[in-house]
């Protein structure tokens, strides 16, 4: 198994979120990616490829023109204010559906096409973002090359961006855009596991009225956790895509035996409906050292999660999304692709 990645993710560093009513640090930082990159070299599953340059056609496929639009040039119109500090919105159109204008002013459009106050913008944030999403495509593009699996070091990650807001550290939803190719390239249906700590809003969005993508996701309860307004299980998907979604909330405090019983739910359902290739949504903030997060996984449950992945028995993508334990999160997560690889 290869795995893609690009030193332009570092680009996207310096900034803080709202997080308990403070304005803290980020905890997406740079050093998550070069773990996870150490971690995949010294496990000698495969090489590490830098991805080709695509353009913007493949995200334009899922995402907004004018949402594309804003995030190239915000940075540039909040320095145009004299700022010279992170970029972030303060407006939300909560309740209010999808207004049609657009504010001029760069503070109200950063509330404007944001789902909440997790995404800074920074000078280098749009560069890392549109790389981020390059290595997915890479990745997608050797899997329909005939590829039996592929890992994509995304960073910044995807899964809370919808087709026209970021969200929750996510700019532009990498494995959608992997799913979009997978599906232009000739794949009939295909599969989302998201195993990330938190519910894939993102995703969940992007397909929503699909039948031709069956989307899954483990996450803690949204009762409990971000993003609180989406996640629980009876979102099934509406119109063409009615059935094609399943949402599994797990409780604060969930171990191994929970977790995988509720992954073996997921996998089930994804092998049902006939999916001819599948890409996970590779978060780790499952861990029980995850500084934002409530399961209590070990570094060795990993190994188990990849080998029920096994199961699927179609090419799979694995696309990086969160693990904030930077000690752990290049083990945990190259952890998962090792019990895959044994199957
Ligand atoms: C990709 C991804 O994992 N994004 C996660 C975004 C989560 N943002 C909100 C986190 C709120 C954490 N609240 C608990 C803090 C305990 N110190
Ligand atoms: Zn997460």
């Amino acid at each position: 198994m290869d795995a893609w990645f690009t030193a332009h993710h570092a680009a996207h560093h310096g900034h803080g979120e709202l997080i308990g009513g403070r304005l803290v640090s980020g905890f997406e930082l740079p050093v998550r990616a070069d773990s996870v990159r150490s971690a995949f070299i010294a496990s000698g599953l495969g090489a590490v490829q830098a991805p080709n340059d695509t353009g913007l056609a493949p995200i334009l496929a899922v995402h907004d023109a004018r949402y594309v639009d804003f995030l190239q040039g915000a940075w540039v119109r909040w320095a145009a204010l004299g700022h010279t500090h992170p970029a972030l919105g303060m407006v939300w159109h909560a309740g209010l559906g999808t207004p049609q204008t657009e504010p001029r002013h760069i503070e109200g459009a950063l509330g404007y096409w944001s789902l909440d106050a997790g995404c800074a913008i920074v000078a280098g944030t749009w560069q890392a973002a549109y790389w981020s999403a390059q290595c997915a495509i890479s990745a997608a593009q050797a899997l329909l090359a005939g590829a039996p699996s592929a890992f994509a070091i995304c960073r910044p990650p995807g899964h809370h961006a919808t087709a026209r807001a970021m969200g929750g550290y996510c700019y532009l939803n990498n494995a959608a855009i992997a799913v979009q190719l997978l599906r232009a390239g000739g794949v009939p249906r295909v599969g989302v596991v998201d195993i990330d700590y938190h519910h894939g809003n993102g995703t969940q969005a992007i397909f929503w009225q699909r039948g031709d993508v069956f989307v899954t996701s483990l996450h803690a309860d949204p009762h409990d956790d971000y993003p609180y307004l989406s996640g629980h299980a009876d979102e099934v998907g509406e119109g063409a895509g009615a059935g094609f979604n399943l949402n599994l909330p797990l409780p604060a405090g969930t171990t191994a035996p929970a977790y995988l019983a509720a992954l073996d739910v997921a996998i089930d359902a994804t092998l049902a409906q006939g999916c001819g290739a599948v890409v996970v949504s590779l978060g780790v903030d499952t861990f029980a050292l995850d500084p934002i997060s409530k399961f209590r996984l070990a570094s060795a449950d990993y190994l188990a999660i990849g080998a029920r992945l096994r199961r699927l028995g179609v090419p799979v993508l694995f696309v990086f999304e969160g693990g904030y334990a930077t000690d752990e999160v290049g083990l945990n997560a190259v952890n998962v692709l090792l019990g895959f690889d044994r199957g």
